[in-house]
């Protein structure tokens, strides 16, 4: 594996809407990321990536994009983006923004004009089909609900793709001019000052083509697009093309929102020179999902969780660096997810983060995760805003769950929980408006915030500090940036446990579990790098593991 500048840094992602508001509109906005520059560097983050900032409608969050070129005014202006980009040089500090071209918004002037003009040339930056007596081309459902197929506003006959909303029209990738317009814009950011992009969806680009119908999964006659994907070839092309017109030349860091790659696949997305510097592990995020939705998921265990980053790490052995995460803007709280009900506390957050962090590849820390934030306890679907939320309770409902089965999966599952705004103080609104809060703050912000943290050597946030201390350390950088990840009593029920072999031999165990646990070490402890308890205890080789306890050794 060739050596590159990102693979010793740690990441940390802002959901702008969420993060801070400078100016009490109850909007988070980019001066008030530039706000917080100092306290993500003391936190020991390096790479920061940031959710979608750029005007759109907003349908889904600013994943549906009017224009690529410029900055939405809730959030600020590209003048204000100028100035992130160069407060964060001063400190050593790279920023990304996130790249959403699988599609665009329905107020892209490009819809637009394809509205004006079925058969200019705009209606090819689309999929556009004829649209006989309300024939759709395939049953394929969109991610959000209902048919990919929607009638082309002012022309009933015709119709477009949308894989997710129907105001996120896909672009068609097999016109060379939308790829000419995609690079343009990319290089536009990059000669801009930016380091590089996280790539929103990329696996979708590619359609098997001719449409046609799969068997369906589900009582409304439609099908997942996953089975369209598994058999659609050559979005390699696509993405190789984009790597040497964009992030090649520039030495950019992209890392790629991709699912459901093979494993002969790996080498093409993240070997040296792959298509993209990394790209996210979503083993153990998608664990349990079920194409019928939400309401049949099944809860991830302590040991299913295990096995889904070892799987994910002896897969990649030493092809390339995945990106880690325990949870991200479109998921639940990562230790409301991992953690069984009940058993949440401190000291599990602390061991989770251990867990995740020390895995061999780029860690990722999402917003309010570094002070433990968890999932909101919905009480009505009134007080949810994401569209994909809302689509999974009906499909709860029309499945016959009952309002309160269907609003308690919606509370386990839903994009909202990690959307709730940043916790930064006990005051009122958590201290992240002065305004209202576009989404309301999770309740329980009076206990869990910054401030209560910050100067608290036992909190979470100064563990987390220590986490990133540890991978900067110049006597251990080397072995967990570098060294090989070995499982250790791998199927040890409750236990996670690895080595990290280098320069010299690390391991990591953590006690999934509430009750104690007694592990045999394969060697002397020499130190303790990192413990969640203020005490380790050894005693004839044999550790003897606390409830939730976490420790990094040495041998
Ligand atoms: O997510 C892509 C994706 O696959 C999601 O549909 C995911 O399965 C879903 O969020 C689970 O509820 C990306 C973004 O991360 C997401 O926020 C966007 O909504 C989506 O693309 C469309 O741009
Ligand atoms: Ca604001």
């Amino acid at each position: 594996m060739k050596r590159k500048w990102w693979h010793d840094k740690v990441a940390y992602q802002i959901y702008p809407k969420s993060f801070f508001d400078s100016n009490g509109d109850g909007i988070g906005d980019i001066p008030g990321i530039i706000s917080k520059l100092d306290y993500l560097k003391e936190l020991g983050v390096d790479i920061v990536w940031i959710s979608p900032c750029y005007p759109s409608p907003m349908a889904d969050q600013g994943y549906d994009i009017s224009d690529y070129y410029n900055i939405h005014p809730a959030f600020g202006t590209l003048d204000d983006m100028d100035r992130l980009l160069t407060e964060a040089r001063k400190k050593d500090m790279y920023i990304l923004l996130d790249l959403v071209v699988n599609h665009c918004s329905d107020e892209h002037e490009w819809f637009e004009k394809a509205c004006a003009d079925p058969e200019g040339k705009y209606s090819n930056f689309f999929y556009i089909e004829d649209r006989k007596e309300g024939q759709l081309p395939c049953n394929w459902r969109s991610y959000f609900g209902g048919s990919v197929w929607e009638p082309l506003p002012g022309h009933p006959d015709k119709q477009y793709l949308h894989l997710f909303h129907k105001k996120q029209p896909d672009l068609n990738w097999e016109n060379p001019d939308v790829r000419e317009e995609v690079y343009k814009n990319i290089n536009w950011w990059l000669d801009r000052g930016l380091s590089g992009f996280r790539i929103d969806a990329i696996i979708n680009i590619k359609k098997k083509l001719p449409y046609k119908d799969y068997a369906s999964d589900r009582a409304d006659g439609l099908c997942t697009v996953d089975n369209m994907l598994a058999e659609a070839r050559g979005v390699g092309e696509f993405l190789g093309e984009m790597r040497d017109r964009t992030f090649g030349p520039h030495e950019a860091f992209s890392v790629g929102e991709v699912f459901n790659e093979k494993d002969e696949e790996l080498p093409d997305f993240i070997g040296d020179n792959g298509y993209f510097s990394s790209m996210f592990d979503f083993a153990p995020v998608v664990f349990g999902a079920s194409s019928k939705g939400w309401y049949d998921r099944k809860a991830i265990t302590p040991d299913d969780y295990k096995r889904c980053c070892f799987h994910s790490q002896k897969r990649v052995g030493d092809i390339g660096f995945l990106s880690n995460i325990i949870e991200n803007h479109d998921e639940p709280r990562g230790v409301s997810h991992y953690i069984p009900e009940g058993e949440v506390s401190i000291y599990s957050k602390k061991m989770l983060a251990v867990m995740y962090f020390m895995l061999k590849g780029l860690p990722f820390i999402y917003q309010g995760q570094e002070i433990g934030m968890e999932n909101m306890k919905f009480s009505s679907i009134d007080q949810i805003d994401d569209i994909s939320t809302i689509d999974e309770y009906h499909v709860a409902l029309n499945a016959g769950c009952t309002r309160e089965e269907a609003l308690k999966c919606i509370s386990i599952y839903s994009r909202d929980n990690a959307r709730t705004p940043m916790q930064w103080d006990c005051t009122e609104n958590a201290g992240f408006t002065s305004g209202t809060p576009w989404l309301s703050v999770n309740p329980n912000y009076r206990e869990i915030n910054v401030k209560s943290q910050l100067n608290d050597p036992d909190s979470l946030l100064s563990f987390y500090k220590k986490l990133t201390a540890l991978r900067k350390n110049p006597d251990y950088k080397e072995t967990i940036v570098y060294g090989d990840l070995i499982p250790y009593l791998e199927d040890q029920h409750n236990l996670m446990a690895y080595f990290r072999k280098g320069e010299k031999t690390l391991l990591i165990l953590g006690n999934f579990q509430t009750e104690p646990q007694d592990i045999p070490l394969p060697g002397q402890c020499k130190k303790v790098l990192l413990n969640n308890y203020p005490e380790t205890d050894i005693s004839e080789n044999i550790l003897h593991l606390k409830n939730y306890q976490a420790v990094i050794l040495e041998l």
